[in-house]
């Protein structure tokens, strides 16, 4: 069978150093695991494809096999590649500034002041978004029903204890206390974003020396069980973090891509948004350890669809 190297050929042009693998000779000539690392090694190294093709001729291959062990391995190689370096297509995200920049919005029913707008990543920090009041609410409603922190395991879609996470918290459904609606549909007015593609909000305590460490909030594309986690309104878009107390000392939300540090202020926010489910947002973020006293938040998650 001829060698077809419009095909593969191309591929041999990336042009590395040479360094040529010898292959064994073979009766049976399975396409071992060490065979295709010699393929992708010539591949790499710019070796052409007629000369990878007479080793493996010399070594004692069939043709046909060894053409179709050639092609077999660089179109798999040629596919990891690619998914490594195609980004996932970005989506709308919420934007809090959408009229432009200033420094009060009105949410719903309330004044917000902004105090910080950074545009990659996107990250706006805002003061005054709750009250005092609905602070030490959600802290008693949510106080009783604490418990070791979960963090939803990608690779399963259930959650589990994580070190990465020494806070303890709670959920509660979408609406399920006055407080927690009140407070919802000012973060949607805020975010301009549908109140329906909000999670519950999230509670967490931190106590001294508790952190979480940094992550992503979006739901990793390459997990096998994320696409059943996306079943309930997509991927999440952005997260709103608000501060329920201000801690004796620590507890910043960082975002190490930008060494930005995010104090810790009773009502107050930091909102970030991701376009897509990529480093490339620079979304990465933390809380870091909570050096005195304790660290309350509730976090609400929007979703580019409803949550259901
Ligand atoms: O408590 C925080 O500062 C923090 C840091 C990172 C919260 C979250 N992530 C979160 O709730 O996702
Ligand atoms: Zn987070």
């Amino acid at each position: 069978m001829p060698l077809r190297p419009n095909r593969i050929g191309w591929f041999f042009a990336a042009g590395l150093s040479l360094e040529f693998g010898k292959i064994q000779t073979m009766s049976v000539q399975p396409v071992t695991p060490e065979l295709r690392q010699w393929i992708i090694e010539q591949a790499t190294a710019g070796q052409p494809p007629e000369a990878v093709l007479q080793s493996m001729l010399t070594s004692g291959w069939n043709e046909d096999v060894a053409v179709q062990a050639l092609e077999d391995t660089l179109r798999e190689h040629l596919a990891e590649r690619a998914r490594a370096v195609v980004l996932p297509p970005a989506v709308p995200v919420p934007e809090p500034l959408a009229e432009g920049a200033r420094t009060r919005l009105w949410a719903g029913d309330r004044e917000v002041t902004v105090v910080t707008s950074l545009h990659n990543p996107r990250v706006v920090v805002f003061a005054n978004l709750i009250s005092d009041e609905e602070c030490d609410e959600i802290i008693a409603l949510a106080r009783t029903r604490l418990a070791r922190s979960e963090t939803v395991q990608t690779d399963t879609g259930s959650s589990e204890v994580n070190d990465a996470r020494t806070s303890q918290g709670m959920f509660f459904d979408r609406g399920e206390h006055p407080v927690c609606a009140r407070v919802e549909a000012r973060m949607a007015a805020l975010m301009h974003w549908p109140l329906e593609n909000g999670e519950g909000l999230q509670v967490l305590r931190y106590g001294p020396g508790a952190e979480y460490k940094p992550h992503y909030d979006y739901f990793d594309p390459a997990q096998p069980g994320t696409p059943s986690i996306l079943k309930r309104g997509g991927q999440r878009v952005a997260s709103l973090v608000c501060y329920l107390n201000t801690p004796a000392q620590g507890g910043n939300t960082v975002f190490p891509d930008v060494q930005l540090d995010v104090a810790p202020v009773k009502g107050n926010a930091v909102f970030f948004s991701y376009d897509r489910p990529h480093a490339s947002t620079r979304s990465l973020h933390g809380g870091a350890p909570v050096i005195e006293g304790e660290k309350w938040v509730a976090t609400k998650w929007v979703r580019e669809g409803r949550f259901v």
